[in-house]
């Protein structure tokens, strides 16, 4: 089965060796240099998830990484489309001990877009095993619609909405959790309407993942979504409603891009360490 029709069934895939080694380890130093582990390693049980939204802005490492190709070409295969753009990126970091980030499918937060086209791809700094508090994803739940009412650029923690299902109904759907066991240099994509969470990390070193939140180009803003008409500023569009590709930059276009060797391996990493978010115990967004 090829990566597309495996996705359109379960909702979410592996990609093994997706970078290689000398570019996974410019981002391990590049996530480093964000978060410095000095900063997080003391985290009590069930204590903070670490969370440094658009770290892009912080490194040329990771900035590059942000619109790599090579990256977001899994995820337009993944949605069967030609054109992918940047949404979000985010480093996250589980040290030892932190806690579990709730059930939820990812459109609660971003279904400012229509249709639901958005992914995430997730990069392994780290090997994420069930110990370190892997992703778990409910396989085939992106064919259950949205569950719960939508909470855009408000929320300021993670809701379980899998918890709003009738409790048969959430009782079966944990039974059939994967867990998403990646290696250092895999990746994985998730719909944004797969159901997905992540337990506590009960093992000795810190898990640490780079998230590009990437959409297809087709998508376009309801601006009635966004929590108030001034938001609006931030969401430049075409005057089809599609997102400005200046402000929510093209990570890939099967129509023009030459696939290469990521370009951002090997260079120099200065750290910026300032700016890191937590989020708060049960986790936040
Ligand atoms: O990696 C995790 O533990 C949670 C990630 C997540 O919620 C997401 O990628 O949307």
């Amino acid at each position: 089965m090829d990566a597309r029709a495996f996705f359109a069934e379960h909702g979410w895939l592996v990609v093994r060796d997706a970078l290689p080694a000398d570019a996974v380890e410019a981002l391990v130093q590049a996530c480093d240099a964000v978060c410095p582990p000095a900063s997080y390693t003391a985290a009590e049980p069930g204590g903070p998830v670490v969370e440094r939204i658009a770290a892009s802005r912080a490194h040329p490492v990771l900035a590059r990484a942000a619109t790599d190709p090579t990256l977001a070409r899994h995820a337009a295969e993944a949605l069967g489309c030609r054109r992918v753009q940047l949404l979000q990126d985010t480093l996250l970091i589980k040290p030892p001990g932190a806690g579990r980030v709730a059930w939820h499918q990812d459109d609660t937060y971003t279904g400012f877009l229509e249709p639901a086209g958005s992914v995430s791809v997730r990069v392994a700094l780290t090997d994420c095993t069930v110990e370190s508090g892997c992703l778990h994803v409910l396989d085939g739940s992106h064919r259950w619609g949205l569950v719960g009412p939508l909470s855009i650029l408000s929320a300021t923690s993670v809701t379980d909405t899998l918890a709003l299902l009738d409790g048969a109904e959430t009782r079966d759907a944990y039974k059939n959790a994967t867990p998403l066991l990646l290696r250092k240099g895999d990746l994985s994509v998730h719909h944004c309407l797969t159901f997905h969470g992540s337990a506590e990390n009960r093992g000795t070193t810190a898990r640490k993942t780079l998230i590009l939140r990437l959409f297809d180009s087709t998508c376009t803003l309801v601006a009635s979504r966004l929590p108030s008409p001034a938001m609006a500023a931030y969401f430049p569009t075409d005057p089809d409603g599609h997102l400005s590709h200046d402000a929510f930059p093209v990570a890939y276009d099967a129509d023009s891009q030459e696939l290469t060797r990521p370009t951002w391996v090997a260079e120099s990493h200065p750290a910026c360490p300032e700016g890191t978010a937590r989020r708060p115990r049960g986790s936040s967004r």
